[in-house]
């Protein structure tokens, strides 16, 4: 009763103080969440073969962002980054996948329930990892069962809402072939260069994109409810993904390949001069305040997320917000446990802004992807563990020496990486030419290393505070990638 009765407050204060609120209703919160779908790939990106109606039509009647980022490339952390509208790093064994997250930790959705509203998730929401310290499921209620509509149904009668629209797509393993016996024509896809060009790499794109538009479908689907029940107008809907495709150098890797989301907002007369398309850096940790702003509710002060609130009201497009969306940062902890000898992860910290990539490569002795010794792994038979078994990872294993270009992609891919990267993205968008060590960029390369380090500091980070031992030594709750020739019985 207290909840209804503080938003019944928020909305007479409005009124008293002629808020520019027209509605006494707070927003509904549509979040739409694909498991491992990467920028740029959706149609109204440019892409010329996946087919993305639904996001394209979110983007069209709301707003693109172009510049999105994830706090981890790695599906716990990143989630965990979402829910709880702070970078992994402050989230103790959180900021690991397979992990657990401590239950102190303030998290939107159930904020937003405290404030009277009715929350629920559907498949994949927070995780994977151990929840059995939560009182309350994190996302809400689960609807595996019934779905967004089922949902819907049970709902009060103006009730604010709040629900996760989860997916395992377009996560592996993929049934071989759908992409093109789908109709989606492999030698029209535009492969990353860090891929070589080969048809096995050409149809698991596809067979990856067959998955995107699964999601995209599920998405179309809750629309429609929406506008069945007459909220789409007054529901924020957030489309994005928790990282990129999960694929050589992308997934659980700091490149744009792996950390830049796609992310389409729509809120009904809430985004102002819809259709446009913007360049500020927005972080996935940004996603909570925003909702929290939009209910009334207030910001806890250990998120480190900034509101999303002042670009939506914005009438501008490009770089709106200059001031504080100039670069964004996110990182890696332990995904698999993949290293020899040890169960620790592949630590790093990145900056990117509009010109540049800096990354900090803090165990640089260790294996990026993990060991390709798989034998000696951590975990035996985990296979190069930080990259999801598939196509385009054989191929490119079994052919590193047929050639030059084969065995610089799987370095790329594969090998072990310096302490310091730094990329010239507006030479080279793919960040494939490390320039750290060009004297060119000295200068530049200094900055952005003591830009990070800075904000680090201030966003209290182990790895620069200290206490970032806890990051290897906490269990690692799940199983890792396996070699292709593991059997079980081997155990
Ligand atoms: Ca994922």
């Amino acid at each position: 009763m207290k909840n209804y009765l503080l938003l019944l407050g928020i909305s007479l204060l409005s009124i008293l103080c002629g808020c520019k609120q027209e509605s006494a209703q707070p927003p509904n919160i549509l979040f739409a969440i694909a498991d491992d779908w990467g920028w740029p790939h959706a149609g109204v990106y440019g892409d010329p073969v996946v087919q993305t109606p639904a996001f394209d039509r979110l983007a069209k009647e709301g707003m693109l962002f172009n510049h999105a980022y994830i706090s981890s490339p790695s599906c716990t952390p990143s989630r965990n980054a979402i829910l709880t509208g702070q970078y992994h790093w402050r989230l103790g064994p959180g900021a690991n996948l397979w992990s657990t997250l401590d239950p102190a930790t303030p998290v939107y959705p159930l904020l937003l329930e405290d404030a009277g509203y009715m929350i629920g998730h559907y498949r994949k929401s927070w995780g994977p990892g151990d929840l059995s310290d939560w009182e309350r499921h994190p996302a809400g209620k689960n609807y595996n069962k019934e779905g967004f509509a089922g949902f819907m149904a049970d709902r009060k009668e103006n009730q604010p809402f709040c629900f996760w629209l989860g997916t395992s797509d377009p996560h592996r393993p993929y049934d071989r072939g759908t992409g093109a016996e789908s109709g989606l024509d492999p030698d029209k896809i535009r492969l990353f260069d860090c891929f070589p060009d080969h048809e096995i790499v050409r149809n698991d794109v596809a067979d990856y994109y067959y998955e995107v538009q699964r999601f995209d479908t599920l998405v179309a689907h809750a629309i429609k409810t929406l506008e069945e029940y007459g909220e789409l107008e007054n529901t924020i809907i957030v489309m994005t993904g928790d990282h990129g495709m999960p694929f050589p150098r992308c997934k659980s890797n700091n490149y744009d390949s792996g950390a830049r989301i796609p992310l389409a907002i729509r809120w009904g007369s809430g985004v102002k001069n819809p259709g446009r398309v913007l360049e500020d850096f927005i972080s996935t940790t940004d996603i909570a305040p925003t909702f929290l702003e939009l209910a009334g509710v207030e910001v806890p002060d250990v998120m480190t997320g900034k509101s999303l609130v002042n670009l939506l009201e914005s009438q501008k497009e490009g770089l709106v917000d200059s001031q504080n969306r100039s670069y964004v940062l996110h990182g890696k902890e332990r995904h698999v446990p993949g290293q020899e000898e040890n169960m620790g992860g592949y630590p790093v910290r990145a900056l990117r802004n509009h010109d540049f990539l800096y990354i900090r490569n803090f165990e640089p002795d260790r294996w990026p992807s993990g060991t390709p010794n798989y034998q000696e792994a951590a975990i035996p038979h985990c296979w190069l563990g930080d990259c999801d078994n598939g196509p385009t990872k054989t191929y490119m294993v079994e052919n590193r020496y047929k050639d030059e270009l084969h065995k610089k992609l799987y370095d790329l891919s594969f090998g072990k990486r310096p302490a310091e990267e730094l990329y010239d993205c507006r030479k080279d968008p793919e960040q494939l030419v490390n320039v750290a060590e060009d004297p060119d960029y000295t200068e530049v390369k200094s900055e952005l290393s003591a830009l990070l380090l800075e904000q680090l500091e201030i966003t209290r980070d182990p790895r620069v505070v200290g206490g970032a031992d806890l990051f290897d030594q906490v269990p690692y709750l799940g199983q890792g990638p396996r070699h292709p020739s593991y059997k079980p019985e081997e155990k």
